[in-house]
């Protein structure tokens, strides 16, 4: 409770302090890594950009690999070397985190991320971004190398990350592609359309990869548990919603960046929702002022968002998306994997950031 106080997640025996110190550690492998020798300058840059782009985010992904796994070994505590290796594999996955936001916010034009510039908006980094972001990916394979090569997972481990890799790059792919089309022709921004974008975009590597993470440390075959993955899915989907929801009704204060899905264009689900539920004349003001940067049209777009109710639509799906899950999750058969299931839809369910 204490540590909740500070503002610190407590997972079990692992606060965001112990999480902390392993990111330390990592960073100073990666900058004395035998395989290339950086000069003073990149190593300077190397700091800096990892400390911009792998903090200050909420870790929950990071933490949840922690808690997770802490749940799975049922009783018996991990050992500090386990706890460890837990560790790693959540700066795993804030890692690749890390490398997807910087090209999601080139390619998205974003101002801020975790309430500053993002990083490709300084004027030293500008498109070096790019390259930053491609080097944060082969740091994870660097990293994993050093302490998971030879153990009998290794390989496992390597395939769900280029897996995850796989299904986000490609629902980026349709979030993109999906925007150019809409630019031309709202009209195709349908329910199923969205589904499918955020299942890819955000579901996978946000969700999914985590508890994947867990159940490879602790020796489980990923084969075993594809409802669980389904589980997963469902609820990643549900994340994006509150995203998209937050990113025009939430707190640019609270979330540490300012929403540009109205002006961007973006199949967001306030978009989509709205499209089944306006008369001709909302319709009208919808496609007149969707898709640009007039602060005026996006203020028109969250005046109609608001005269259809779209607030109480969004609760109401929050509730019931919250019901399916826990029935789902109910009949899991292993009290351990509800456990993280249900830890893990607590701490998103009514999020404000
Ligand atoms: C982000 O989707 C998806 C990835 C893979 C980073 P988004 O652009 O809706 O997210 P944000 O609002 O955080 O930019
Ligand atoms: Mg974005
Ligand atoms: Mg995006």
């Amino acid at each position: 409770m204490a540590a909740a106080a500070q503002g610190e997640a407590s997972t079990g025996a692992t606060t965001t302090a112990t999480f902390r110190r392993v990111y330390e550690t990592l960073k100073a492998e990666l900058l004395r890594d035998g395989y290339f020798h950086f000069n003073d300058d990149a190593l300077r840059w190397l700091d800096a950009m990892l400390d911009y782009n792998v903090l200050g985010g909420k870790l929950n992904r990071g933490l949840a690999v922690v808690e997770s796994y802490k749940s799975l070994k049922a009783g018996s505590e991990p050992s500090e070397e386990e706890e460890f290796l837990a560790c790693v594999l959540g700066w795993g996955i804030e890692w690749l985190q890390a490398y997807f936001l910087i090209l999601d916010d080139i390619m998205d034009n974003s101002q801020t991320r975790r309430g500053k510039p993002c990083w490709y908006r300084l004027p030293k980094v500008g498109l070096i971004a790019i390259n930053d972001g491609l080097l944060l990916r082969s740091q994870i394979s660097r990293i994993f190398k050093r302490y998971f090569y030879g153990k009998p997972y290794y390989v496992d481990l390597l395939d769900l990350f280029n897996e995850v890799e796989f299904k986000t790059t490609s629902g980026e792919l349709l979030d993109q592609i999906t925007t150019s089309e809409g630019q031309k022709d709202l009209s195709k921004y349908t329910v199923d359309v969205y589904r499918r974008i955020v299942e890819y975009k955000t579901a996978y590597y946000s969700f999914y990869l985590p508890v994947g993470c867990a159940l490879l440390l602790s020796g489980r075959n990923l084969d075993d548990y594809v409802q669980v993955k389904h589980i997963l899915v469902e609820m990643g989907v549900y994340f994006q919603s509150q995203d998209d929801y937050l990113d025009c009704f939430g707190d640019p204060e609270v979330m540490g960046k300012v929403g540009t899905d109205i002006e961007d264009f973006k199949c967001s689900w306030l978009f989509v929702q709205a499209l089944v539920r306006v008369d001709e004349r909302q319709k009208d003001i919808l496609f007149e002022n969707y898709g640009k940067s007039d602060p005026a049209c996006v203020a028109k777009v969250k005046a109609l968002y608001k005269e259809l109710n779209l607030e109480r639509v969004f609760s109401e799906y929050e509730s019931e998306t919250y019901e399916k899950l826990i029935s789902d999750i109910e009949a899991q058969p292993n009290e351990a994997v509800q456990a993280v299931l249900k830890s893990f839809l607590h701490k998103i369910y009514r999020r404000r950031k």
